[in-house]
């Protein structure tokens, strides 16, 4: 099976126990393995797992469990202590409560394992059996079928050697085509086509907005970088068995319905929708800490928009341009920054002390963007708390997931500060970001997760002093 290399991995464990420690719950990250049930996983719930407090354990032949109770839950992680221990919090452990050492009460009878009480208190009673029944009688547990809903939630939609159109890293601005070449925990690596073997590539979750089907960039109306034959293919719609189909994208499918329903609200309201030169606000997706003001450059199609952020000089070649979904919280209507106290990050040539919206529309002689037309304003009741804890990508360099933690919630969206990075490094993301993981996450998928930074630090490229998606460090 190919893994990315776990060397170095970190573990939680050492933080899970500090006061006030507090990780975003499972539930709250609606595309995660087993968020949708994750509201059934109770403190005082019970567990059969090994008992590693007897003679000889052995973590490849447990041949002794024992039943525990759930004490704390953090993302996956659960703090689980023996029965039989009372008020005795020696034997204490964390264990992902996703991990096949867990199992529901009762699995032990099934299987014919022995439940053995560990050494610590096998003096206290003499009548185990007895006691068992009595604190499990009422106790809930897992359901039977945990670990197979796990391992069904852990199964990617995609394969390996599928094609699909992701953004360009080296130019936002247009798609190439490229093919899946790994998948761990439903993070694709994706190789670009006829690109050179030292090319990293790209890694993006596969509910990621930066990756759509085969022939999406034909459809729509994007720039693409493709071979002929690639793109005469689009052209007549011809699919072969290894392109990635729109089937594979829900969500995208989703965004089209809702925004073909705004369509036809606003023709009904007889309001037009985003039209090119519209001014807005967006999260610049080169700087990810960073909110500025911007223009729609182009309406493509299915209510997709090209959109420049106006911080840096005006690239002839219109390669600073991205593409943002109509229906995407990562733009706003100008003057939500200033509503929220976000600093806006100004255009090329203005101050952040002295910008002001309506003196810039007037000088641009440019519409703002009518505020009924942003996602914003519904803010789901998502759960995410200033101070939490969670394991995110640094979009920067995407294959990177590291330790993070909620440093401001806005309504629906978040500022994700990645633990002993300066706040530069910070990233303004959507509560339903796919790139949000649950503490426990890289645990339960085999990827690593990245550390607080300890040693060296960051390096932003001296001529423009700011860094590009995917080339960093
Ligand atoms: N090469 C990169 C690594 C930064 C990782 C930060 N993750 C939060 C750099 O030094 O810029």
């Amino acid at each position: 099976k190919s893994c990315p290399d776990l060397a170095g991995t970190f573990e939680w464990d050492s933080m899970l126990n500090d006061l006030g420690f507090s990780a975003a719950p499972v539930s709250c990250f609606q595309h995660a393995p087993m968020a949708d049930s994750w509201d059934n996983i109770t403190v005082g719930m019970k567990v059969e797992v090994q008992n590693t407090d007897c003679d000889n354990f052995s973590e490849d032949f447990p041949d002794s469990f024992w039943v525990a109770t759930v004490l704390k839950i953090q993302g996956y992680k659960a703090l689980l202590r023996y029965e039989g221990f009372g008020q005795n919090s020696s034997k204490d452990f964390w264990v992902n409560l996703c991990s096949s050492i867990v199992h529901h009460v009762g699995w032990c009878a099934i299987r014919g394992r022995p439940l053995i009480p560990p050494k610590t208190v096998e003096h206290k009673y003499s009548d185990w059996k007895d006691f068992l029944v009595k604190r499990l009688t009422g106790a809930r547990t897992l359901p039977s079928t945990f670990y197979n809903k796990v391992h069904e939630s852990l199964k990617s939609r995609f394969r390996c050697d599928l094609n699909v159109e992701v953004v360009d890293k080296n130019r936002i601005s247009q798609v190439k085509v490229a093919t899946i070449e790994k998948i761990v925990g439903k993070r694709l690596h994706v190789r670009y086509f006829e690109t050179d073997d030292d090319d990293n590539g790209f890694w993006c979750h596969e509910d990621s907005n930066l990756i759509h089907p085969v022939g999406w960039a034909h459809r729509v109306g994007h720039q693409i970088d493709a071979p002929p034959e690639y793109l005469e293919r689009c052209s007549v719609g011809q699919w072969d068995e290894d392109d990635a189909t729109e089937n594979l994208f829900p969500l995208q499918v989703r965004q089209r319905q809702q925004f073909n329903q705004i369509a036809v609200q606003l023709a009904n309201q007889k309001q037009t929708g985003f039209v090119e030169g519209m001014k807005l606000e967006a999260i610049d997706p080169l700087n990810l800490s960073s909110i500025c003001v911007a223009t729609v450059m182009k309406v493509l199609k299915e209510g997709y928009l090209m959109i420049r952020i106006e911080t840096y000089d005006a690239d002839v070649n219109c390669s600073d341009w991205f593409c943002y979904h109509q229906t995407s919280a990562c733009i706003f209507a100008p003057g939500f920054c200033e509503a929220n106290n976000i600093t806006l990050t100004p255009p090329k040539g203005y101050e952040i002390g002295t910008f002001n919206w309506n003196s810039y529309l007037q000088e641009t002689q440019s519409l703002a963007a009518p505020s009924f037309l942003f996602k914003q304003l519904e803010a789901p009741n998502h759960g995410f708390v200033e101070d939490m804890h969670l394991e995110a990508t640094d979009i920067m360099d995407p294959r990177l997931v590291c330790v993070a933690t909620i440093s401001r919630v806005v309504g629906r969206l978040l500022r994700v500060h990645f633990d002993g990075w300066e706040v530069e490094y910070d990233q303004w993301l959507d509560c339903s970001s796919p790139d949000l993981y649950p503490v426990g996450w890289c645990q339960l998928v085999s990827h690593k997760l990245e550390g607080p930074r300890v040693i060296s630090p960051p390096k932003v490229n001296p001529h423009t002093g700011r860094t590009q998606r995917g080339v960093r460090g």
